[in-house]
């Protein structure tokens, strides 16, 4: 690569080395943000939505921070067309959104809700005349409360219902859209609302996260053979899930171990399945040690592993695994293997985060070789930073901006390394309901003042629309 072609920012000037990465991404490369429903719509009532268990878990006292929740959020129900001139200003080819499933089939069940996805069809057209390409997802957490009081994620049934719902909504935009994403995250949704409590439905059982784990992906097998077959022309169906590399604390035996294990239920959980039709029979092992059966049945891994076009990856951070107590046990008091992570002495974001832009380079570069074939979209990726706006409500977010460039950058070297990447969502185009968080934590590359609702491009949306239009122009 020429120096002297790489080009040089006006807002932020990354090290020379990463710029040069940056402007190797390839000609093509798709450039956009990413949201999702429940954490900027607002509008929670309006034409005929009920509620979904984030409306629910958010009255848990306790459960989201300063007692917020999504009922107002950006607005973005009523400020949609203001949300997508500024997408149009910032240069961005792609918006990756999500479907509220309560909003187009209250209740979670029957037909599809006309007032409901009257919104989408006017987003979708109003993206389409600012030449910005939509992309949806069908699930981003919001389960009707009435699919939760069933059973929820843990029961089969929720699978079958996930795909008649992702129907109703095919259905509607499929002469418009061209790229679907099932599921975002299911780790999240099973591990984080099942196992831990710390989302919602905010239940603490191990095992029917497993069960959760199970019939996520099999809702999400059902809707691609559905939407597959359904399909009036080519389209692009795929999943997003959150991965990271798992770095073993060192080479001893319970270090590798603790890695290997937190890779298996974190990463190769779902990977396995999707692409290879079953589940890795190590991890499997491991929960049967502790009495936990995945309840596959004939036919789910067919199922399952029905082709994708794009696999979608957000990445925030990777982390370091010991399988030593502190006091150097590798047993707990309940019988199971010791695993704790160890901080690897990186700078932090405002979640708390390491900021680890190497780990992102090995996740894609991993899963192109262990997993060949599968074109992928980072669907996400950015950084929650405590923003000082100015008087005009601008944040210098330096931060978060040199994170998008590193992060840009360990992309790029993945690609250089054989992964085959197509595009970089950001995340997320604005300030916005960060889960158990609430406003607290500011992800947006654009800030959203609530009190007044105006939103004012930070820094880092800047340099991003910078770094497209250079590519552009290469
Ligand atoms: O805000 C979330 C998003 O909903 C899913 N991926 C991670 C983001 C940051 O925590």
């Amino acid at each position: 690569m020429n120096p002297t072609a790489v080009p040089t920012s006006t807002v932020f000037t990354a090290p020379a080395a990463e710029q040069e990465l940056i402007s190797s991404l390839p000609p093509g490369f798709r450039w956009g943000v990413a949201t999702s429903a429940y954490q900027i719509e607002g509008s929670i009532d309006a034409d005929g939505r009920t509620p979904s268990i984030w409306d629910t878990y958010c009255q848990v006292p306790g459960a989201i921070a300063n007692g917020d929740n999504g009922d107002i959020a950006c607005e973005h129900y009523t400020r949609m067309p203001q949300d997508v001139a500024l997408i149009k200003e910032l240069g961005l080819d792609t918006y990756r959104f999500s479907v509220s499933w309560p909003r187009v089939q209250p209740g979670g069940k029957g037909g599809i809700n006309p007032a409901g996805i009257a919104f989408y069809d006017r987003l979708v057209d109003e993206l389409l005349a600012q030449g910005i390409d939509p992309w949806v997802t069908l699930y981003h957490w919001d389960l009707p409360q009435e699919l939760e009081d069933a059973g929820g994620w843990p029961v089969r049934d929720t699978a079958y219902r996930f795909a008649d719902y992702s129907m109703l909504v095919f259905d509607a935009l499929n002469d418009r859209v061209n790229t679907w994403t099932t599921l975002n995250e299911p780790w999240c949704s099973a591990m984080l609302g099942y196992a831990y409590g710390a989302h919602a439905p905010g239940r603490k059982e191990y095992p029917a996260a497993v069960a959760a784990v199970h019939h996520l992906l099999l809702g999400h097998g059902l809707a691609t053979e559905r939407m597959r077959e359904a399909a009036p022309r080519k389209l692009d169906i795929g999943i997003t899930l959150n991965a990271a590399t798992a770095y073993p604390a060192s080479d001893q035996h319970p270090d590798l171990e603790a890695a290997r294990r937190a890779d298996g239920m974190g990463r190769r959980l779902y990977l396995d399945p999707l692409v290879y039709g079953r589940y890795p029979a190590d991890v499997v092992a491991d929960l049967a040690a502790e009495g936990i059966e995945i309840p596959v049945q004939e036919g789910d891994l067919a199922t399952i592993s029905a082709p994708i076009d794009v696999l979608g990856i957000n990445y925030y951070f990777s982390q370091q695994f010991t399988g030593f107590a502190e006091d150097g046990k590798t047993v707990g008091d309940d019988g199971l293997p010791i695993i704790r992570s160890l901080p690897l002495n990186r700078p932090r974001t405002a979640m708390d985060w390491e900021i680890v832009p190497e780990g992102f380079t090995d996740l894609l570069v991993g899963i192109s070789r262990e997993y060949p074939g599968l074109p992928m979209v980072i669907t996400e990726n950015g950084a929650a930073f405590d923003d000082t706006p100015d008087e005009n409500g601008y944040v210098a977010d330096e931060g978060r901006t040199a994170y998008f460039a590193t992060h840009l950058a360990a992309v790029a070297e993945a690609i250089q390394q054989g992964a085959d990447i197509r595009g970089y969502l950001a995340w997320s185009l604005m300030d916005n309901f960060e889960w158990a968080y609430g406003y607290e934590k500011r992800f947006g590359i654009v800030r959203v003042d609530y009190d007044t609702q105006v939103r004012t491009p930070k820094q880092s949306a800047l340099y991003l629309k910078e770094v497209v239009q250079n590519h552009r122009s290469a």
